[in-house]
């Protein structure tokens, strides 16, 4: 055979050379015990101290007795702790260097063990209490001043701090033991709302797959979990009231959150600081209400006649529906929101209907539909007002002109999102934005950089127009996912919207090179509490 030589195939054989001789390794080697959202401030010197979790415990002291939501936070802690120091005795195992000298003894930078990190809470602890949008988050942490110290205020701070000092724990270079460095931390974050939406219509997503997102949700600091619960294609919700909306119109009768399910994902939830608020999104997206209830939609005629649209508001029916199936959901779900949706309302349904046309003569509407859904909307809006339930409204509702309390909060979706964030904020709404941080779009080469680029503030410079932004949401809708690929597809790319909503992040200071770094780490960190997040950076590895 003759070996081909043409310039084609040299420049080849030198490109392999290129790869195998001088790539030393993954391009962004993962950091050492640095913290995923930052926090706000920290200083961290070289020295260490080394932690064996046989010779360290946590001492929780309350200015209010015993706290039983911080024991628990803390043997959670106990447990990872405890499971990442298994990878230093395989290591030592595996080298068979068990009983042999400590290496680190001669580092000049270790100064000795630690033992205790002592947890204050100055506030009341409140075991039962639900964390809300006032809730305050903020704690500070000291390691290796006279005392090792967690403090906050709250039992929410409390949380995220136990989460920070987690992460500065790290495997030393040679994975025999775990150490952590001295630092102070001052911490607090930037929005109130920093969400995550789950869509589990599209495809059913079980609950031990719920549990782990919100489990990765404290994990990277976020603090709502908008629960997509419903939509046109399946209605999983099993309500006490109307049970035949499940009972038809669920994928398959195992595919339903069952109210005691239901509840222990919320309260999974409340004891990792996050808030669980639930969509009932309408009248568009509803199509699976109608299975069981076609009465509430309205019947197409003409060219869609035999199809069912949105919901029918020239009925009073319809708000009575909603107004038991809301004050059930009240009940159900304990945040002080629910999300009405109000998104994509396709008008040819309405168009086409001679009733909805004869109604809208009477409301002195003929022709405008948008008024049609304005007042579809302040009916629901008005209901649920009466329930003493605040809501959020997809942007389409403020956009077609629905008069809308000032405390309900416009979610911002679409693209043109800077001159809706300003137009929605300088109506006196607060808004909260997702259009850069949809989940179901994927890039290839990776987009959780781009991700981490979006900047809520760039719709102004107003600063009191950017104080009405109360956060974001990464938005995961399910039409391409389920169980098997729900967990992938979020992590780690919500983390750079966690990142970005949490932490003061300063674009002109970001190194691109140490922030790819800081992810590697923190996804491994995440992948070893079995969060089966995807590589963030191409080559590289994960000890677990
Ligand atoms: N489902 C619902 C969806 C979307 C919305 N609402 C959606 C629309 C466009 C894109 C992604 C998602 N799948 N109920 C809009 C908020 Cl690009």
């Amino acid at each position: 055979m003759n070996f081909p030589i043409n310039l084609a195939t040299i420049c080849l054989y030198i490109t392999l050379a290129n790869c195998y001789i001088i790539d030393p390794g993954p391009r962004y080697p993962a950091t050492k015990g640095e913290i995923w959202p930052q926090p706000k401030n920290q200083t961290k010197s070289d020295e260490f101290f080394v932690l064996k979790p046989s010779n360290f415990e946590f001492k929780l002291t309350t200015s209010s007795g015993k706290c039983k939501l911080l024991e628990d936070a803390i043997e959670r802690y106990k447990d990872i702790i405890s499971s990442t120091h298994l990878i230093v005795k395989k290591m030592r195992k595996t080298l068979d260097l068990q009983g042999r000298k400590k290496t680190w003894l001669t580092n000049e930078n270790f100064k000795g063990n630690i033992n205790v990190l002592d947890v204050t809470l100055n506030g009341p602890c409140g075991t039962k209490d639900f964390p809300t949008e006032d809730s305050s988050e903020n704690y500070s942490i000291q390691i290796g001043a006279k005392r090792n110290v967690l403090s906050s205020d709250s039992v929410w701070g409390v949380i995220r701090g136990l989460e920070s000092f987690y992460q500065s724990i790290y495997l030393a270079d040679d994975n025999l033991s775990l150490r952590i460095n001295r630092t102070i931390i001052e911490d607090s974050p930037r929005y109130s709302y920093r969400g995550l939406l789950l869509d589990t219509s599209r495809h059913f997503i079980p609950l031990e797959k719920i549990q782990l997102t919100i489990d990765a949700m404290a994990q990277n600091k976020l603090n709502v979990f908008h629960w997509h619960i419903v939509d046109d294609q399946s209605f999983p919700y099993v309500s006490e009231v109307f049970p035949e909306l499940s009972a038809s119109a669920a994928y398959a009768p195992v595919y339903t959150y069952k109210p005691d399910q239901i509840k222990d994902i919320i309260e999974y939830a409340r004891v990792r600081g996050v808030r669980v608020i639930p969509e009932f999104d309408s009248p568009g997206h509803t199509r699976s209400w109608g299975v069981s209830h076609p009465e509430l939609l309205t019947a197409c005629e003409g060219a869609y006649a035999l199809k069912l649209g949105p919901m029918n508001p020239a009925r009073n029916g319809t708000f009575e529906f909603i107004e038991k199936l809301f004050g059930e959901v009240k009940g159900v779900f304990a945040d002080d929101y629910i999300h009405l949706g109000g998104d994509e309302v396709g008008f040819e349904c309405w168009q086409s209907s001679s009733e909805i046309n004869d109604f809208m003569k009477t409301l002195n509407i003929t022709d405008n539909y948008e008024a049609l859904e304005s007042y579809y909307i302040q009916k629901v809006i008005n209901l649920v007002d009466k329930l003493n339930y605040k809501s959020i409204v997809w942007e389409e509702v403020f956009n077609n002109g629905v008069i809308i309390p000032n405390a309900t909060i416009v979610h911002v979706w679409k693209d043109d999102w800077r001159d809706t964030m300003l137009h929605a904020t300088s109506s006196g709404h607060h808004a909260i934005l997702s259009s850069c941080w949809y989940l179901d779009h994927l890039e290839s080469g990776g987009d959780w950089f781009s991700f981490y680029e979006c900047e809520p503030n760039t719709f102004s410079n107003d600063p009191k127009l950017r104080s009405m932004v109360v956060g974001g949401e990464a938005c995961m809708w399910a039409e391409v996912v389920d169980a098997n690929n729900v967990i992938s597809r979020i992590w780690p790319r919500a983390s750079a919207t966690a990142e970005r909503l949490w932490s003061f992040v300063d674009d002109d200071k970001v190194e691109e090179d140490e922030l790819r770094r800081r992810l590697e780490e923190h996804t491994c960190r995440m992948n070893r509490r079995g969060v089966g997040a995807q590589p963030p950076n191409g080559p590289g590895f994960c000890l677990l």
